[in-house]
C-alpha cells in the first residue's frame, strides 16, 4: 500500500492526498515534517513534504507524484486525454504553482509562523501574483471546473494553493485573489462538494486546531 508522508496542513500534501482519494487508491498516512536530517532526505531528497513510499521506492515532488499516480491508476483520470487539453491543464498547474503559490509562500513565515515581515517580498510578490491572476483569468473556464466539465489536476492544484495565498493577499495587500478570477469561487464550491475535498478539508481543519492548541 502507498504510504503518504507529511502533514495535513501542507497544501502540497493535500494535493497528493486529494489525488489518492479521487482515484480510490488505498494509502496510509505517515506523519512527517520537512527535515534536512539524513533519514528524511533519504526519502525526500529536498527534505520537503510530501513524499510517497511505493513498492519500488520513495518519490517526492508533488507534480511528479501526481503524474505517477495518474499512470498507476488512469481511471478516474485527472488529465484530459487530448494532448493539447492535457498541456493546457499543465499550463494552469504551472501558473498556479509558480506565480500564485510560490510567490505568496514568501510571506508564509511572517503570516503563519510569526516571522518578521519581509519588506523586499512586500514589493516583489504583488506584481508576480497580479500577472498570475491575469493569466489564470485567461486560462480557466470554470464550467464548473477550471478546465471544464471534468475535475482535473488544475483543480487539485488551485483548490489547495489558493486558500493560503488568498490569506496572504487579503492580509498584506487587502486583495481577494479568488474574487479576482471570475468563476473561481464557484469552481472551488464545486470542488469542495466532492468527498475527496471534504476529507482533505476536514483533516486539515483538525490539524490546524491541534496546531493552534499546541501553540497556546
Ligand atoms: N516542490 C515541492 C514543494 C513542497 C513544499 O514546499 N512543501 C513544504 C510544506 S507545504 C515544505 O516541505 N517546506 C519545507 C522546505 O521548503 O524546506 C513539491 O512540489 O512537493
Amino acid at each position: 500500500m502507498i504510504k503518504l508522508y507529511g502533514f495535513a496542513i501542507s497544501n502540497y500534501y493535500n494535493m497528493v492526498k486529494m489525488t489518492l482519494e479521487e482515484k480510490g487508491i488505498a494509502y496510509q498516512e505517515v506523519s512527517a515534517m520537512p527535515s534536512q536530517e539524513n533519514d528524511y532526505t533519504a526519502k525526500s531528497p529536498m527534505g520537503k513534504v510530501p513524499c510517497i513510499e511505493t513498492d519500488q521506492g520513495f518519490l517526492s515532488e508533488t507534480a511528479a507524484i501526481v503524474d505517477y499516480l495518474e499512470e498507476l491508476k488512469p481511471t478516474p483520470r485527472l488529465y484530459p486525454t487530448d494532448p493539447f487539453a492535457r498541456a493546457k491543464t499543465r499550463e494552469i498547474m504551472r501558473v498556479t504553482e509558480l506565480y500564485i503559490e510560490l510567490a505568496a509562500r514568501r510571506h508564509f513565515q511572517h503570516l503563519f509562523f510569526g516571522g518578521p515581515r519581509n519588506e523586499t517580498a512586500m514589493e516583489e510578490v504583488k506584481p508576480v501574483i497580479e500577472r498570475g491572476v491575469a493569466a489564470l483569468k485567461q486560462l480557466v473556464n470554470c464550467k464548473p471546473f477550471l478546465c471544464g466539465s471534468e475535475l482535473t489536476f488544475a483543480d487539485v492544484f488551485a483548490y489547495n494553493s489558493f486558500p493560503y495565498a488568498n490569506m496572504v493577499t487579503n492580509k498584506l495587500y487587502n486583495w481577494d485573489i479568488v474574487a479576482a478570477v471570475p468563476g473561481l469561487k464557484e469552481a472551488f464550491a464545486a470542488i469542495a462538494a466532492r468527498p475527496s475535498a471534504k476529507k482533505v478539508d476536514a483533516d486539515q481543519q483538525a490539524a490546524m486546531a491541534a496546531f493552534a492548541a499546541q501553540k497556546k
